[in-house]
């Protein structure tokens, strides 16, 4: 496809938007096949993006997909009219090179057109290759040096305790981010003061930048660590809204301590070629990659779509 053309999916985004909005009106539950879907939106939108910047991040996006379709449509009370709503949840993208995915995800949430998606990374955009809170709407906090995004997350829900608030705080990292020194003192603090409102979700894909977790430097087991930090753990299938739900739902019934959800997940769901593939971490795709990771999504839209 010529430089400067794209496949616009504004309409589609805001076709979702709107039947989105109904369903969110109801305030009902939405069944999981909508929800697919979304993920299924979102991976395209972190296609458009990379392909169009000609880099980025698509392997954490795609594996994350299903966690940001969950938080972004279930879980989080925030207002795409009102970005900046002082009782919204509060969420902190810790692994702050997965853009790709939050951007479609905020797309989609409708707090800026899906057509923007094709400018990212470019110059003058408001979607930078990190998120960045003072120019993209709906971002709460900027990031990218990894490790940080639990510090934060715990200062905001410290904050909103002190302030008898009832807001919630979300952050997600990476595997290979929990490596990080900083995230242990931040998760020692985060239970020593009982933050309950705090929700750590792991991306336990399993790769990082440079191999698998386990040869760089293993942080499992996971879910024993945060424990002995003063965390109630769950561990569930990252790409499985039913079990996702179950997660948040005991977060928030757990009291008196912060919870972790470590989300297994693949690193390049839902294109073949990325799937458990190191290169996709960061990687550049050519005009046929594009055209075949569409494809292949647009496969997989029609079936959900015929099975709804
Ligand atoms: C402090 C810091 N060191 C190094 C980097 C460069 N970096 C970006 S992504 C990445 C790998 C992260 O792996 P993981 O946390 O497993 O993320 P995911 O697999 O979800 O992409 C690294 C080392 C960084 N952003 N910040
Ligand atoms: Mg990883």
């Amino acid at each position: 496809m010529p430089d400067g053309m794209f496949r616009d999916y504004s309409l589609s985004f805001t076709g979702r938007r709107s039947l989105l909005s109904d369903i969110l009106e109801r305030e009902v539950g939405m069944e999981y096949k909508e929800l697919q879907i979304i993920a299924n939106d979102i991976r395209k939108g972190i296609m458009e993006a990379v392909y169009h910047a000609g880099c980025g991040h698509p392997g954490g996006s795609l594996s994350a997909a299903e966690i940001f379709t969950y938080l972004f449509f279930k879980e989080l009370n925030i207002d795409e009219m009102d970005p900046g709503k002082p009782d919204r949840d509060r969420f902190v993208l810790s692994k702050g090179h997965i853009t790709p995915g939050y951007y479609a995800a905020l797309a989609q949430r409708g707090f800026f057109p899906g057509a923007e998606l094709s400018t990212f990374r470019k110059l003058g955009s408001r979607l930078q290759g990190h998120p960045d809170m003072k120019k993209t709407p709906g971002v709460d906090m900027s990031s990218g040096s990894l490790g940080q995004g639990i510090s934060v997350a715990a200062g905001m829900a410290l904050s909103g305790k002190l302030s008898f608030k009832d807001y919630r705080v979300y952050t997600l990292a990476g595997d290979g981010e929990i490596q990080e020194g900083q995230v242990w003192e931040a998760a020692m603090f985060a239970a020593h003061r009982k933050l309950d409102n705090l929700v750590v979700i792991v991306d336990n894909n399993n790769l990082q930048i440079d191999g698998t977790v386990e040869e760089i430097c293993s942080p499992y087991p996971i879910d024993k660590k945060f424990e002995a930090f003063g965390f109630h753990a769950v561990t569930v299938n990252g790409h499985s809204f039913e079990e996702l739900e179950k997660a948040f739902l005991t977060a928030k019934q757990t009291k008196g301590k912060p919870t972790v959800i470590i989300a297994e997940t693949v690193k390049g769901k839902g294109i073949s070629f990325m799937e458990n593939n190191l290169s996709w971490h960061s990687g550049v795709m050519n005009e046929e990659q594009y055209e075949l990771a569409m494809e292949e999504l647009e496969r997989e839209r029609k079936l959900l779509c015929q099975e709804s």
